[in-house]
């Protein structure tokens, strides 16, 4: 197969992300969402450069989307890192308490040193970023408790900034998703791609169906395609396992069959499956 990379950049993108580190300076906090499903890939590379030393709340968003099992073992591996983790589910509203707690935590320390400094205390500053369609909209009218910003399906909803007050306390930055420039790991790419949390323009389905498909058999999923599409996709590649299913079933569409396979992975129709262990991670 020839290998075009994944590239997608967006005009709103360029521009949301100076603006973006414009609005870093004024504030205290970084909430950094990831895809709990891929917690390494929906990692951004220039994230940790742009944040420096302030203080940041890692968020592992789409809890829903894995196991309990799994999210035990990921807290495992990240507590060994060094770096403390949130689970959320955005969209329930599981989760949001203690992210909450944890961000005032961060202005009450803020305030005490600028009472310190004879200055007035004021609200603590958030920001949400991480890459398009982690759920960062959704996490922001759960923190605030009401639908303030626009959350949707698609990649790429959140087109400018904007800042909200959650409470007396809290103010709250929702910024469009970012995403590198070049996206230079084709691998998370395609991982991103498969989770819907870069842009359809970015790539084609059959292909990001197919790697789909091998990637389900190296993680040891391949069970759940067999029971939901009466297809083993055992032994053969997964771009042979689309073709024969739209034989089957499909009336040669392979395209549909495409489709179908991602829908049915975004929408965790055919269960939790993770594209990334903590066991398979470096
Ligand atoms: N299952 C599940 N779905 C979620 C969760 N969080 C958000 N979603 C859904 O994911 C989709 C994207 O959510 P958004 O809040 O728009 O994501 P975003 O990160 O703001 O996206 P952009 O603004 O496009 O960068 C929406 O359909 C949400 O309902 C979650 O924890 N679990
Ligand atoms: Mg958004």
């Amino acid at each position: 197969m020839s290998s075009p990379p994944i590239h997608w950049y967006p005009g709103h993108i360029a521009k949301a992300e100076r603006q973006l580190k414009e609005q870093l300076r004024k504030v205290d906090v970084v909430l950094e969402v990831r895809d709990a499903r891929v917690p390494i890939a929906s990692n951004h590379p220039q994230l940790a450069q742009w944040i420096g030393e302030k203080p940041k709340l890692v968020i592992l968003n789409r809890m829903d989307m894995i196991t309990e099992d799994l999210q035990k073992q990921w807290r495992a591996w990240f507590k060994e890192q060094g770096q403390p983790i949130y689970f959320t589910n955005a969209k329930q509203g599981t989760g949001i308490k203690v992210v909450k707690g944890e961000s005032k935590k961060f202005g009450v320390a803020m305030n005490k040193r600028r009472r310190d400094r004879g200055m007035r205390p004021r609200p603590v500053r958030a920001v949400v970023i991480g890459f398009p369609n982690v759920g960062k909209s959704a996490l922001i009218n759960r923190l605030v408790g009401k639908k303030i910003v626009v959350s949707e399906r698609r990649a790429g909803v959140t087109r400018q900034l904007r800042w909200v007050r959650i409470s007396p306390e809290i103010e709250l930055l929702d910024a469009p998703g970012v995403i590198p420039w070049r996206l230079e790991n084709q691998q998370d790419a395609i991982k991103l791609a498969i989770c819907e949390d870069i842009g359809e323009a970015a790539y084609d389905n059959q292909r990001i169906a197919a790697i789909m498909i091998d990637l389900f058999s190296e993680l040891g999923f391949s069970d759940r395609l067999k029971t939901r599409y009466k297809l083993d996709p055992q032994g053969i590649t997964g771009e042979a396992y689309i073709h024969d299913l739209a034989a089957t079933a499909y009336k040669g569409d392979k395209e549909r069959v495409a489709r179908q396979l991602l829908r049915d992975f975004r929408t965790s129709a055919i269960g939790k499956i993770p594209l990334e262990l903590p066991e398979l991670t470096k």
